[in-house]
């Protein structure tokens, strides 16, 4: 009876095992399609990933104003119901598209390829320059999911306090950069700046950090400047033959 228990838990296991190793694998294929696509149009994609609420809209917001002269950037929103963020991006004259998930914590690379065709028909003739990805708000679940993208940028916001990358490493090893964002609220919550960001560095070293708010503009020019140069880097590698 006891040997029966067991068996029955083990080959349970072996189950969930196979299908999320094919789940993984399935949408790594699909994610090196859309890197592949992004690539050949010259762009470059960039996933955003953070709690919600962390303040990824108002940067994206902040972003498209402060750059819309010079380069042209194109958005996928994700959320699990609602248009609204996709909202706040086509007030700022940028093309996006909202996927909502319907109950799914994350985005995965086939909803993003379709996302992609979208947002391609929205944005015309006009090539893009940078594509946002903005994830859906969780620090867990993205983390676990490739969507093809260049870059990996995790937002951690002041009230959120600064043990996020110790209680969620996974969103800060597989990101390039972390933003510690709301700055201006720093007065008002026992937030450390260079704690988060030494225990982001345990996880990930070679992560750069910045400190911005959106809301006041102090900080941004840092994240504008890395933005620029990430762009001149990917044409730079599409020059070389
Ligand atoms: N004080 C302050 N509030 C901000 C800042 N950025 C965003 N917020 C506010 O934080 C809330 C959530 O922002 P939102 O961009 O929707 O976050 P998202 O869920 O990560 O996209 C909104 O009420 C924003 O106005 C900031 O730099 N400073
Ligand atoms: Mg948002």
């Amino acid at each position: 009876m006891m040997e029966d228990a067991n068996h029955r838990r083990t080959r349970k296991s072996v189950t969930v095992l196979t299908v999320e190793a094919s789940l993984f694998s399935a949408n790594d294929s699909q994610a090196a399609a859309n890197r592949a696509r992004f690539d050949a149009c010259g762009i470059l994609a960039i996933n955003l990933i953070s709690s919600p609420g962390s303040g990824k809209t108002a940067l994206l917001e902040a972003t498209i104003k402060a750059l819309a002269d010079i380069l042209r950037i194109g958005v996928i929103e994700g959320d699990i119901e609602t248009a609204r963020d996709a909202e706040r991006i086509r007030a700022q004259g940028a093309p996006v598209v909202q996927l909502t998930t319907g109950g799914a914590c994350h985005l995965d690379a086939v909803m993003v390829a379709r996302g992609f065709e979208q947002l391609s028909a929205e944005a015309g003739d006009q090539p893009l320059d940078i594509l946002f990805i903005e994830n859906v708000g969780n620090l867990v679940c993205p983390a676990s999911f490739d969507l093809g993208e260049h870059r990996r940028v995790v937002l951690v916001s002041v009230p959120e306090g600064p043990d996020k990358p110790a209680k969620y490493p996974a969103a800060f090893v597989g990101s390039q950069l972390f933003i510690i964002s709301k700055t201006d609220l720093l007065p008002y919550f026992d937030f450390a700046p260079h704690e988060a960001a030494a225990s982001a560095k345990c996880h990930n070293p070679a992560m750069e950090v910045f400190e911005l708010s959106a809301k006041t503009g102090d900080g941004m020019a840092m994240w504008l400047t890395w933005l620029r140069r990430e762009v001149a880097a990917r044409r730079a590698e599409r020059e070389i033959p």
